[in-house]
Formats: structure tokens, sequence, C-alpha cells
């Protein structure tokens, strides 16, 4: 660490006014009282501004994946009414942060709620079915049929940073200037520009260093809206930082969907038909990617198992709290849960061994690329064997063996197991490479980061193809104005396709290099090489113009310049279809009777992502995406309470794993590339969040299963497991 990263908050320019919102205290109703005339003549302030002021000329994007889906309502600013707690009301722009936080604290704000819940806007917003097949008649002939039932919790994808905005207004050149730490500066332009009415050319979106992001920061959110149009209005820069619990209470939330789900088996353990029903909730607004977790969460199923027979039923709706929206995962985690809970239901319904059971049903290798009864296309893995590594690096017959002599001690012990896939991305990224003056090779990408540490990664496909060194090549991206369009910085998509389309343009870059080396070295362009520092002859390495020195001549020659750099070659690359990564679980995990605390002994991890460009990048996601996973599984959970009110909007309420907490894995891979693009790379952004959890539910559900527990949903809080443990115990009553 350097200390050199310049995150939204270190963006101050000179002559900046600061923005506080002031936030409904209700989740519904219509807005009776809204006096800010306090406020309006506070010390510091310089303007409020309401709903009447701020009006959306369009509404934000929906990606819109599922066909007849129902739009919530859009506003920057609430208008009449308020659809849920935290939600903008009014802003107050100060000449600092801290008036226009005090001004806003004086707006007095009533609202109209005696119409109740029954006037909530718990609509239903979308709906899609999958189905192949005849489970009626599958699930009437099946030796047996195993249920489950799971509500996910809703969670916080907790950046580290919160979300902020500074938006700058230039005369001279008549364009607005926002840096946005957003994980899509393109689709955020695209936005921006149709809320407020601009042409996009006159909207410049710069994504500084981004303190996080999750999928919390993929979508243009009302707040960002109202920085722009304050700045464009006022003709003055505005700046706006969430504090930590603007975040909890209108930062997107991710997971909290139902899944009730049920599996029709043979007497030999093959599963022979899927049922399930979706629902996910939506919250009071749409993000771009609203329906990306339900719709993923369902074509997703029925996971790495060949189910040829399958009834899937999704369907989201609207309700008074923040919006959903894409987490870590989204959709993944929900799908792999439901899948492996269900395979363990199965292994003992059958008496199987759960990975036993698990390897009769997997997807053979032979069968991939392999068209899923949802329709998806799985470009390439090999889930035996990732069963089979995962059983040899956690030696599992040896903790099978332990878990049944210390159960014999008296020790609450279990093993769980996971098996996950897991979509990474689908369409197109671009990359433009050029040769500057000085001859340092520039890349610019389409696809921006978040801390992945995507300029290394990029710098080293580049480095991979000229054989040079990764201080030659200076990596752009995040910038509208300098970058060429991408989609952006999720679905696991960065590497897999943002790094082909690099692949693809360097290749092309090296063909104009040797063509212009060749000429300077009187050769076929047949018998250039890339060496290190530049081009060389295949039989005389000595022979070699350097990049300066190639520079020169094509900025000479003016052999395609754009932007003072020559042989700019830019790609826009399009995938042949998505990647799916895969991966394998092993956890074994013991609880304190007592106390019913729990603690993880043992994870095994085997992960297939493919060609991997940094081994140490990947593992680092892979780490941290398991850490967010961990949280999921033992402790997080938004709790909204009857009135609508969050009761855990404050990292004192809402508990994320401490250092202290992560225990020691065994991470280990298998390689097999992806079909579906140049790098043959797959996603691992998300990777820790979809199968780790599983297992680890699977173990502790396996642990308590001695006392007849047969079922607990995360988080895994202590109360929650002691209270499963002891209810059965004493009284053979139902766990909670
Ligand atoms: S949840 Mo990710 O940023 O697609």
């Amino acid at each position: 660490m350097t200390g050199a990263g310049r995150f939204i908050d270190d963006v101050s320019p000179a002559d900046c006014l600061h923005l506080a919102f002031f936030r409904s205290t209700h989740a519904r109703g219509a807005i009776t009282q809204l006096d800010v005339e306090t406020a309006r003549t506070s010390p510091g302030v310089v303007a409020v501004f309401t709903g009447r002021d701020v009006v959306a000329v369009a509404p934000a994007g929906v990606n819109p994946l599922i066909s007849g889906m129902k739009m919530a309502s859009f506003s920057p600013l609430a208008r009449g009414i308020v659809e849920a707690v935290g939600q903008p009301v009014a802003a107050v722009i100060g000449t600092s942060a801290e008036a226009a936080r005090d001004a806003a604290d004086s707006i007095v704000f009533g609202v109209d709620d005696s119409a109740g819940p029954d006037q909530v806007a718990d609509n239903a917003a979308y709906a899609q079915r999958w189905s192949q097949g005849d489970c009626a008649e599958v699930f009437a002939k099946a030796a047996h049929v195993v249920r489950v039932d799971i509500d996910h919790a809703r969670v916080a994808p907790m950046a580290l940073e919160p979300r902020g905005a500074v938006a700058q207004w230039d005369e001279v050149e008549a364009r607005l200037t926002v840096h946005l730490p957003t994980q899509a500066p393109h689709r955020a332009r695209i936005d921006l520009a149709s809320i407020l009415g601009m042409p996009d050319s006159q909207i410049r979106i710069i994504a500084p260093d981004v303190g996080g992001a999750f999928g919390g920061k993929a979508s243009i959110y009302p707040e960002d809206a109202v920085v722009a149009w304050a700045a464009k209005t006022m003709r003055r820069p505005v700046k706006w930082i969430a504090s930590r619990s603007e975040d909890f209470l209108a930062a997107t939330h991710g997971r909290g969907g139902r899944i009730e789900a049920a599996l029709a088996l043979s007497g030999d353990g093959r599963a022979l038909g899927l049922q399930a029903r979706l629902n996910f909730p939506l919250g009071h607004w749409m993000p771009y990617s609203s329906v990306v977790p339900g719709r993923n969460a369902g074509r997703i199923l029925p996971g790495p198992y060949l189910i040829d027979t399958v009834e899937i039923e999704l369907t989201g709706h609207l309700t008074n709290t923040a919006a959903l929206g894409i987490y870590r995962g989204a959709g993944r985690p929900e799908a792999c849960l439901v899948m492996e809970r269900l395979m363990d239901r199965a292994a003992a319904v059958v008496n199987l061994d759960p990975l036993e059971i698990r390897r009769r049903n997997l997807i053979s290798p032979d069968r991939l690329p392999f068209r899923s009864p949802t329709g998806v296309l799985i470009d390439a893995g090999d889930y035996p064997a990732l069963i089979a590594k995962a059983t040899e690096r956690a030696d599992y017959k040896a903790l099978c063996r332990s878990r049944a002599k210390r159960r014999r001690r008296g020790e609450i012990v279990g093993i769980g197991t996971s098996l996950y896939i897991e979509p990474c991305g689908e369409g197109w990224e671009s990359a433009t490479i050029g040769l500057g003056v000085d001859g340092e090779i520039v890349l610019a990408s389409g696809s921006s980061a978040q801390g992945q540490g995507r300029e290394t990664a990029y710098a080293q496909i580049v480095c991979d193809v000229l054989k040079t060194q990764a201080g030659q090549v200076c990596v752009i991206h995040g910038d509208t104005a300098r970058a060429p369009a991408g989609i952006g910085a999720l679905a696991s998509r960065g590497t897999p396709i943002g790094g082909s389309a690099v692949l693809v343009a360097v290749r092309e870059f090296l063909t104009k290099a040797t063509a212009v080396a060749a000429e300077m070295l009187n050769a076929a362009t047949a018998d250039i090489v890339p060496v290190n520092g530049g081009l060389a002859l295949v039989a005389d390495p000595a022979a070699c113009v350097s990049w300066s020195a190639v520079a020169a001549r094509a900025h000479a020659a003016r052999i395609d310049v754009t932007d003072r750099l020559a042989l700019t070659t830019a790609q826009k690359y399009q995938a042949g279809s998505e990647a799916w990564a895969s991966g394998c679980c092993i956890a074994l995990v013991v609880v304190d009777g007592p106390t019913g605390a729990l603690t993880i002994e043992h994870v095994t991890w085997i992960d297939d992502a493919g060609v991997v460009v940094n081994p140490m990048l990947v593992e680092g996601q892979l780490r941290g995406g398991f850490a967010q996973g961990l949280g999921a599984v033992m402790s997080e959970r938004l709790v909204y309470d009857t009135d609508g009110q969050l009761v855990t909007a404050s990292l004192m309420d809402y508990a994320v794993p401490r250092a202290a907490h992560i225990p020691d894995l065994v991470i280990d891979k298998i390689t097999v590339p992806s079909a579906a693009n140049a790098l043959g790379a797959k996603g691992v952004g998300e990777a820790g969040c979809i199968g780790v959890p599983a297992a680890i539910l699977n173990a502790a559900i396996d642990a308590l299963s001695p006392f007849g527990v047969t079922d607990l949903d995360a988080p895994l809080t202590s109360e929650k497991i002691w209270r499963a443990l002891n209810q059965k115990h004493n009284n053979g009553g139902r766990s909670s």
C-alpha cells in the first residue's frame, strides 16, 4: 500500500459546494408536510431543492432481461409520496458538508401513512418460467421427493468506501463532468444523460479509484442524478459523500429472495425432476440490473446436475424498502444453496454419502458444451474432477473418520459439501491500444475496475503478447472521455470479456508494429518477433528495434495516429457465449453446545476459473469473495420492522465478519479453459459468495443432525444454532 489512491472523497474541486440529503423517515404514504424554510436560511446554506425542482426527464434505465416486466417509478427526489425509509426527499446545498447536514436536520416532514401497509406498492413486477419435460409425471413416479424452503437473508454489499458523487459544470466546454465511483461509467453516462435530458456527449463520467462496489455501485442512483442536476443548475461544483448509515438505508441491497424447491429421485439416488418457485423482492425503485438476481437464480438451476425435467417459476415484486440489486453472486449463491440443500436431503433419504450422490448426478464432461433445461449454454468444465480434487485435498475420508470419532466423544461436528456453477458475463467489451511518441504502449479498456488489480492483469495480457515489461504499458480505464465504450466491471466479466478484448487488440497491434519493424530492419514480417523492449529478427535477436524507435518511425509516417498515439488499434470484442466457472467445497465445522457458537475448522475449495492471468489477483478475489460469503452464512442480515424501519442501519447492528473470523482456507484449482472467449478465462470475482456458504450451511445442519435438526437458514448466529439444538433436545419440537 502506498496511499496514492484517489477515491471519491479525495476529489475536491475549488469552490465546491456540499450536498446533504434529507431522507424519508416513513416507509410509505403521502407527503403532508415538507417545510424547508429553516434549512434554507441556515448558516452556510446556498440552496434547498425538493421533488418540485428536480424532475427526471426520463427514468433510469432497467436492463429489460425479462419480457413484459413492469417498471417502478423513478424520481430523483420524492414527489407527493414516499415509498421507503431512506428515500431522498430534499437536497440541501451548503458551503460545507457540516452546514448542509445541520440544515437538513431542521427540515420538518410529515407523511400520512394512515392507509397502513395495505397501501404498499407490493406489486408483481415481473415473472418468468422455465420448463422442460413433464414434472407432474416425474414426481408422481418418483421413489423419493425431497423439499427445501429457503429464506435468503437480505444483506448489504458493504463497500469499504460508501457511495458519493462530485459533479462539475464546465462553462467553456458546456460539459458536465461527474466523478462517480461506479462499476459502469458508460452506462452511468447514458442513464444520467436521459434522466437530465442532455446529450451523452455533454457528460463525462470519471470513476476514480473505487473503494469496493460488489454490485452495489453498478447502477445509477437517484442521488447521483440530484448531484449532477444541482451542479448543472447552480453552475458550481457539487459534492455528496454518503455516510455509512445512508449506504445501509439507500444503497442497493442484495439477496432477500425466497425459494421453495422439490427434487424427485429414483430409488438409487438419481435426480429425475426439479420444481422450484422463486420469489424475489425488488424494493421501491429498480436499478439497472434489478431483475438479474432472480433471473440468474432461475436460469442457473439445476446447477451442475443433469436433470432433464424442470419446472421453475420466478416472480419479482416491488416492496417499500431500499432497492435490491446485484450483489457479489447475484442469484448464483441462491441457486447453489437450493441445489446443495436438496442434494444433502436426497443423500439422507437414499442413504448415500453426500459426495457420492452428487457424483451420480453430475453433467459429465463429455456432454459439454451443454444446453441446460433452462436454455443456457454451459461452455466448459469438469465437475467430477472438481470433486476428485476436493476429496483428495481435504482428505475427505479422514475428515469423515474424525467426525465419527469426535461424535462418539460427544462433540457436535459436521461436514458439508457443495458444488457450484457460475455464469461470467455475456456480450462485449472493448479495448484500444496505441504507441506513444516515447515508445510507451497505451492501453485503454472500456471495462473498468474497483480494486481488483485490473491494471496489472490487463498489462500482463499485453506483456505476454509483446514480450515486454509491465513498466512499458500504461493502462487507462474508468473515464468515458479517455476509454472506449464498455459494459463495466460486473458479472465477473472483466477478465473473460474485457481481457479478451485486450488480447485481440494487442495481437492486431503487434501485427502493425511488426510491419514497421520489418521495414526498419529490411526483413520480412514473418522474420520479426517481439523481444523484451522491442522487436527483433528471429534469426538474430541482436538486430532489434526498440519500441521508441518503432514509435518514432510510426509517428513520422503518421500510421494510424489518433490522440497522439500511433498504430492505434481498436477492438470491440464480442464473447461467443457465457463462460461458466465452477467449483467444489468441503467444510468441517464444530458447534459449542452450551453457546451454539460455530467454528469453521476446515475448508477446502477447488475452483475452475479457466485460464488464469494472474494467480495472486485471482486468489485475492477468491479470498475477498469468501469473506463476504462468510458474512452472509454466519452473521449478516438486514432487518426491516413491520413499519418498514431498517433496524440494522449501522455497523453496531449489522454484523460483518472481522479478520479473526476468517478461517484458513485450502484453495486449489483445476483448469478447464473456457470455450466462450479468446483468453479461455472464466470469472472469479463472485465465486467466494457462492459455494463456500452452502458448504458451511450444510456442515452446520450435518453437525446438528444427530439432534434431529434437519434445516437451518443462514445466518448461522449462535443464538439460532443454540435454539435449534435445545428445542430439539428438550421437547422434540421443530427447529425454527
Ligand atoms: S454482483 Mo456483480 O457487481 O455483477
